[in-house]
């Protein structure tokens, strides 16, 4: 009868530096960065189209002319004349005003014509001459939230000087009402943090003394992942640094053994969100 082992390998990340925000500039000359899209309920759990609403965030201490403003993919909207976001405010747009305010409690702004793709799409703010202020791809697959895909809470933007179309910067509003529409973000926060994808063991069946592979797509962070691992239930956890095998992906061995326990080792970072780590667990055969 051969050892039944688990080994499980929990990839720790490094510490991420963070960008400035872009200085504000006039309220006639936005540039990219000036306004974001902060929010967004693109399924929401009632089923209804009119409960979806979008978020926009003015980041300067400057109102910003929206006038001519447009989405034209995805939501059609063009904002009228002489409209406007103030300094450091949120507004919320909607495609039905009278269900913002009900289900939210929060006007709409504006009223916009389509609606959020339930899988997925391309949402581009543009300002008057055209010119893309803020653009997102989201999915309603990993690596972006999944529990946004209908079953009540929205899209929050974590960190608006970090890059807007990275699923990191992404988190499901952890809101007790699942939403913060036109109020500060619930998982606002400063750096992107670690996200951790295609975590592998080959073989994931490994016999006595057979080193495994492990590999795994580490983003989000900076310098090397350190692979955590351990051979036994009551063993100390061992690291190593994972070597670099092209962009975001990374590798280490951890050296084959013939003792220990059954074991399934999990991590949680109270500092991460909770798409930062994940756990394997590795069954040795023989
Ligand atoms: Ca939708
Ligand atoms: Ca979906
Ligand atoms: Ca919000």
């Amino acid at each position: 009868m051969g050892v039944v082992r688990f080994v499980g390998a929990v990839a720790v990340l490094g510490v991420v530096t963070s960008l400035g925000l872009v200085p504000a500039g006039p309220a006639s000359a936005a540039v990219p960065g000036d306004v974001v899209i902060s929010e967004f309920m693109f399924d929401p759990l009632s089923g209804v189209d009119g409960d979806e609403f979008l978020e926009l965030t003015n980041t300067t201490a400057t109102d910003v002319d929206v006038s001519g403003w447009s989405f034209t993919k995805g939501i059609t909207l063009v904002f009228p004349a002489g409209a406007t976001i103030g300094a450091n405010a949120r507004i919320v747009i909607s495609p039905d005003a009278a269900r913002t305010q009900a289900t939210y409690g929060v006007p709409a702004a504006a009223v916009y014509t389509g609606s959020l793709s339930n899988g997925g799409e391309t949402l581009t703010l543009k300002d008057a001459a055209a010119v893309t202020i803020d653009t997102l791809t989201y999915d309603d697959v990993d690596p972006w939230p999944t529990t946004t895909d209908g079953t009540g809470p929205s899209l929050e933007l974590i960190d608006p000087a970090q890059g807007h179309n990275d699923p990191v910067n992404w988190a499901a509003s952890t809101a007790a009402r699942g939403n913060t529409a036109g109020a500060a973000n619930s998982v606002a926060g400063t750096g992107l943090k670690p996200h951790i994808t295609n975590l592998a063991a080959t073989p994931n069946a490994p016999t006595v003394d057979q080193a495994v592979t492990v590999t795994a797509t580490v983003t989000g962070q900076d310098g090397l992942p350190t692979l955590r691992f351990r051979y036994g239930a009551n063993a100390a956890d061992q690291t190593m640094a994972m070597t670099a095998t092209g962009v975001n992906t990374y590798t280490a061995d951890i050296p084959g053994s013939t003792t220990g326990q059954l074991i399934r080792s999990s991590s949680s970072r109270p500092s991460c969100f909770s798409r930062c780590s994940i756990t394997s667990a590795i069954r040795i055969t023989s």
